[in-house]
């Protein structure tokens, strides 16, 4: 079969809630996939920052299959062997003391909303069902109907209401806005410390740490959504730090996976992750030893190969060649670390028909909203094959 075969089975038996790039990807290894024919094409989407650690990296690769000769699921009606383990390192190495596991980004959101909620009234003691969480224009937290309730994108939202209330919108990154939302039923600010949806999105330098004083002074508490730019995709473990930023609640997923197996969690210190009682949050799937020893193989991965030290480098090294690219569709081109956007002036025609051109010439990245490309390498980049891509972007970039 070739890929325009499977392309056509695909769009006959598969929802179309995709317009994916047409390339039908069958292997993948490090930075690099290949597709039906065996062209090879480097990654620079990275599954939207699940792949931070590369495809199919064989440190995970043998984790996972040694697990999963042993056991994959017990439920958590049981203990297992792996859990306390992924506990353990996931608390040495982000500090924070507990942390709970969930599958995707989403329901570790939905896991952080519930837990502020809870706080809120019995510890913030607002009047039940009064809660109510701050979150910010532009926002991309998932797909869930109460999370899609607070999207400002009428395209993800409009024709799937009713709509969860509780949430009051901002304009991201403008301090004032936020400090006039803020109400004697405020329970938490949730943001992310870049928007990766909106288009990578960095917020005005001191925002984040402006945001935190706030929440500091008012008793609210500040989660950070730290799936997509955490785990190193910034160049900091979490993008937080790069305003010394430490938040009440931090959310990840995506690279928690290595690409493998779905694995999220929610973290906080103990005073407030104790106040799930049990029975009053769980998943089937969440905390499944399969998952656990993927998960450790993988934050294991980003410390032993300094990923997030290769992702400070080789982002700077790849930004400022970019900025040197001299090409008129460019509008502007902003990022920390490995996570990069370049926005497009309006009169461009859009980015897709780049990203288009960029898979004919070996490179996949994705266009977000019209006129962003986003350049999100795994993190294992080294420098030649930035060199190598270089000159292929140039080019495109430079097509009338
Ligand atoms: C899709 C975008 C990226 C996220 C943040 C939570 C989640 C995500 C900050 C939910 C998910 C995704 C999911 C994917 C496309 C994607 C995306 F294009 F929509 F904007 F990455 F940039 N918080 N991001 O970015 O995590 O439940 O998916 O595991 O098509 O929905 P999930």
């Amino acid at each position: 079969m070739k890929s325009t075969d499977y392309i056509a089975i695909e769009d006959e038996y598969g929802a179309h809630n995709y317009h994916p790039l047409d390339v039908v990807i069958e292997r993948g290894e490090g930075v690099w996939v290949y597709d039906i024919e065996g062209n090879r094409y480097l990654d620079c989407l990275s599954a939207y920052s699940a792949l931070n650690q590369g495809h199919v990296h064989p440190a995970i690769l043998s984790a996972l299959i040694e697990q999963a000769k042993k056991v994959t699921i017990t439920s958590r009606a049981f203990r297992n062997a792996q859990l306390p383990l992924f506990y353990k390192e996931l608390s040495d190495m982000t500090g924070y003391e507990m942390s709970l596991p969930m599958n995707s980004g989403a329901e570790a959101v939905e896991t952080a909303l519930k837990l502020v909620r809870k706080w809120a009234y019995t510890v913030k003691h607002i009047p039940h069902y009064q809660c109510e969480i701050i979150v910010a224009d532009g926002n991309f937290h998932g797909r869930t109907i109460s999370i899609v309730s607070f999207s400002s994108d009428t395209f993800y939202k409009n024709e799937f209401g009713p709509f969860t209330p509780g949430f009051i919108n901002v304009k991201y990154g403008d301090i004032s806005s936020l400090q006039a939302a803020v109400t004697p039923n405020t329970a938490a600010v949730m943001l992310e410390p870049i928007q990766g949806e909106a288009g990578v999105v960095l917020p005005p330098e001191g925002y984040l740490r402006q945001v935190k004083d706030i929440c500091d002074q008012n008793n609210i508490l500040f989660v950070a959504d730290e799936i997509q730019t955490g785990l190193g995709r910034t160049g900091k473990l979490f993008a937080s730090q790069h305003e010394d930023v430490r938040p009440d609640i931090v959310i990840i997923g995506k690279a928690l996976s290595g690409g493998f197996y779905p694995v999220s969690a929610v973290l906080a210190d103990r005073d407030i992750m104790s106040l799930f009682l049990p029975g009053e949050h769980g998943s089937t799937f969440g905390g499944n030893p399969l998952g656990a020893a993927v998960a450790r193989a993988a934050l294991r991965v980003i410390r032993d190969e300094k990923l997030v030290e290769n992702s400070e480098k080789m982002g700077t090294y790849f930004k400022e060649h970019l900025e040197e690219i001299p090409s008129s569709h460019i509008k502007e081109i902003r990022g920390k670390g490995l996570f990069i956007g370049v926005e497009l002036k309006p009169e461009a025609r859009g980015a897709r028909r780049f990203c288009e051109a960029m898979k004919e010439k070996g490179i996949l990245a994705k266009e977000t909203h019209e006129n962003v490309i986003r350049f999100a390498p795994p993190l294992i980049i080294d420098q030649k094959t930035i060199d190598w891509a270089l000159p292929i972007i140039a080019e495109t970039l430079m097509m009338p």
